[in-house]
């Protein structure tokens, strides 16, 4: 053991990996193909506003997720805005405070106070359970987050927005290529957003694509992204400016012809992980269902501190010391974030399990940048780590905790 602690790199060693290995290292498809679609774009002088790059790209999406009506637009969280403001969402949303800032911040900025509801422990998606004591007379809808790509309980939630006639939208930002009760998510609520940022799956650089079945608010956020004109001279509604580009839709294209392959190397690199990471108790990997389709883009790790006896603070340092670039998704919960922080003096003792996941949740890498050879040497790490408890503990306390 000692000798093994000793080649850690917070001991004074060199770090296992020399370069860093980052969680959400983007996946890059043929570079070849990329470039002659850039090339392409230059020639035909047509950059941006609804070009042949983008109109394939939101056709390709529709098609894929089988779904009417896809706007592409520049991000998730300019797509969320537009999705809120088109279904005329005002007063209060309910979400997860465990999810990404973006969700609450797309509601905050368009004056819309977020009501932050606790997930599900196992799921780690909002918990329908805990909804109906939340709604108030200012409630206009849920935004549910399909956490990891794995699907929230739609069925509950469509019956909570039906009976109080909300709206119901859903932040799929991670969940591109997923599958709920066999259909694609992409066809629940009224509209669903996708995130096709760098550190996604799949990706158009930045980007994001709003996606819905009901024809009339297609129209209405086709129009909303584009300043809000219906046609040239007319502008029908508030609009804002939340085009993608060409050059962001031949990259998403380009990222869509490798879709599987991507999720391939995914699966395998979770199959790993759970191996490298069996029978480490306190250690679990969250599941996937296999009856569902699934992007496999998050390798997401649980530390239970009362079984391993080292927290997953330590572990986290551990793992960067040795330039494993583990990241705290997504800690410390929106409700804790200073802008954020909720009216309701006890909001933290209502949110408890997304109390309790925010503090053991770790994000591993994974991704086409990553290798069989390098998920191996994490599990080692890790099972060191999760393994060694107290020993471990106090070394780190002793030797980098205190120095620092
Ligand atoms: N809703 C949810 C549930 C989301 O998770 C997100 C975004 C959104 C909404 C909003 O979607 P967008 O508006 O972004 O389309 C990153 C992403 O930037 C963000 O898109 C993503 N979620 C979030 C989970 O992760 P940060 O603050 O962690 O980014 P950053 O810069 O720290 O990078 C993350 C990791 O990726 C690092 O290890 C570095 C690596 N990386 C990143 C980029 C951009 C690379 O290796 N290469 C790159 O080009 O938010």
């Amino acid at each position: 053991m000692k000798k093994h602690l000793n080649e850690l790199a917070i001991f004074g060693g060199v770090p296992t990996f020399p370069e860093k290995l980052h969680v959400g290292r983007p996946n890059i498809g043929s570079k070849q193909v990329l470039l002659q679609r850039i090339n392409d774009i230059l020639d035909s002088k047509w950059l941006t506003n609804n070009g042949q790059f983008v109109q394939a790209f939101e056709q390709h999406i529709a098609s894929l997720v089988g779904v009417k009506h896809c706007i592409a637009t520049c991000n998730a969280t300019t797509g969320l805005e537009i999705a809120i403001r088109a279904c005329e969402l005002t007063g209060e949303v309910i979400i997860p405070s465990f999810t990404f800032v973006a969700t609450a911040h797309a509601l905050k900025w368009v004056g819309i106070e977020p009501v932050f509801c606790d997930v599900d422990p196992d799921t780690h998606n909002i918990d329908p359970r805990k909804i109906e004591s939340l709604i108030t007379d200012k409630t206009t809808a849920i935004i549910g987050v399909h956490l990891w790509g794995r699907g929230c309980d739609v069925e509950a939630l469509e019956d909570i927005a039906k009976r109080y006639k909300l709206k119901l939208l859903f932040d799929a930002a991670h969940a591109f290529g997923c599958s709920h009760q066999q259909k694609m998510i992409g066809n629940f609520g009224d509209v669903e957003v996708f995130s096709f940022n760098a550190t996604k799956f799949c990706n158009s650089f930045e980007g994001g694509a709003i996606v819905t079945n009901n024809s009339e608010l297609a129209d209405k956020i086709r129009y909303m992204k584009n300043f809000g004109f219906s046609d040239y001279d007319c502008v029908d509604f508030i609009g804002t400016n939340g085009k993608m580009s060409e050059v962001s839709a031949a990259m998403g294209l380009t990222s869509l012809e490798s879709i599987e392959d991507f999720i391939n190397t995914n699966r395998e690199n979770y199959h790993q992980y759970l191996q490298e990471l069996s029978n480490i108790p306190g250690v679990n990997l969250i599941s996937y269902d296999k009856a569902e389709k699934c992007n496999y883009q998050y390798v997401i790790v649980e530390i239970d501190e009362s079984i391993t006896r080292i927290n997953r603070d330590i572990i986290h340092q551990i793992l960067w010391a040795e330039n494993i670039l583990t990241r705290r998704y997504f800690y410390p919960g929106c409700h804790q974030m200073k802008p954020l922080r909720s009216r309701i003096a006890d909001m933290g003792l209502m949110l408890t399990n997304t109390r309790r996941l925010a503090s053991r949740v770790l994000a591993l890498p994974t991704g086409t940048a990553i290798g069989a050879k390098e998920i191996s040497n994490i599990g080692q790490i890790i099972r060191l780590a999760a393994t060694g408890g107290n020993t471990i503990n106090e070394m780190l306390y002793q030797n980098v905790l205190r120095a620092s």
